[in-house]
């Protein structure tokens, strides 16, 4: 099978959006998360609109020892990965340094970070093997300014950035493409899961602005692995019209 998309975080967000857009581009899925009913409904839609085929693998990113088993046992049909979408990820809390919970800081370190590691090294070699790929990795304008109360999101995503480019240099050698996507607030469940369950703080983070959509960011994906083989986009930053830098907002009055 030719045309593969791994999409980490498929079940909610932008890994949703980008799900739906490379299956309307004709491209054969695996997508994964931890819900697997989400997952399931996914591939129930998508396989009845498109002709293509999904595969899901239910795993969380932070289990080292559960990706690599999902990986080990990857039917031979879906090893030819062309493009792999790293974007599982979220913050939790915003909260000053000192006020902030640990367990918060390491599950965002395990996930942004240990995560899209413990994936990409399953993934790499099947890239390798075919002397060709892309990986598209999720950072975030969190990942080039920090900003109040951001402190270890930042973290997290600063170390996105500097593992984009970590493997842009390593990975030349292999023709694999490499392309850091850097969003700035985009309407999906991450302000949710960010702030608990708080609908108020939640909603308070859209207030005043048009924010991204996740579907804007999956055009830009689809966009950047769209190019000839011989153009690639390392770095790319995104925001909505009313954002100029992580923290400067011009408002709705
Ligand atoms: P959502 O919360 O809507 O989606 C997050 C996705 O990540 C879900 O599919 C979730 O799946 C998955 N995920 C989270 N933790 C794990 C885990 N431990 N194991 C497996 N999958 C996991 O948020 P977004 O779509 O906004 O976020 C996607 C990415 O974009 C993240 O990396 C985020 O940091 C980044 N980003 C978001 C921005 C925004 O403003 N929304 C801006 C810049 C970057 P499940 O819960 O089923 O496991
Ligand atoms: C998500 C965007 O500005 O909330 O990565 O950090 S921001």
């Amino acid at each position: 099978m030719d045309k593969i998309i791994l999409i980490t975080g498929a079940t909610s967000g932008i890994g949703e959006a980008c799900a739906k857009k490379f299956a309307a581009a004709g491209y054969n899925l695996i997508i994964t998360g931890r819900r697997a009913d989400r997952l399931q409904q996914l591939k129930t839609t998508l396989e009845a609109e498109h002709a293509i085929q999904i595969l899901t693998l239910q795993f969380d990113v932070q289990n080292r020892t559960a990706v690599a088993a999902a990986f080990a046992s990857l039917p031979a049909k879906w090893q030819n990965i062309s493009i792999l979408l790293n974007n599982a990820g979220l913050a939790a809390g915003r909260d000053s340094f000192e006020d902030a919970d640990m367990d918060d800081w390491e599950t965002m370190l395990n996930t942004n970070v240990h995560g899209l590691l413990y994936v990409s090294k399953a993934v790499v070699p099947l890239m390798i093997a075919q002397k060709k790929g892309h990986i598209v990795n999720m950072g975030s304008i969190a990942g080039k300014e920090v900003y109040q109360n951001g402190n270890v999101y930042c973290a997290s995503k600063f170390a996105v950035d500097a593992i984009n480019k970590a493997m842009r240099i390593d990975l030349l050698k292999h023709h694999i493409k490499v392309t850091g996507i850097h969003p700035g607030a985009v309407e999906t469940e991450f302000a949710l899961i960010r702030f608990k369950g708080d609908e108020a703080k939640a909603n308070a983070t859209y207030n005043g602005i048009t924010p991204l959509t996740p579907t804007d960011i999956a055009d830009t994906i689809f966009y950047c692995t769209q190019l000839p083989a011989h153009v690639c986009i390392n770095d790319l930053v995104i925001t909505c019209t009313q954002q100029a830098s992580a923290s400067y907002f011009s408002k709705d009055a």
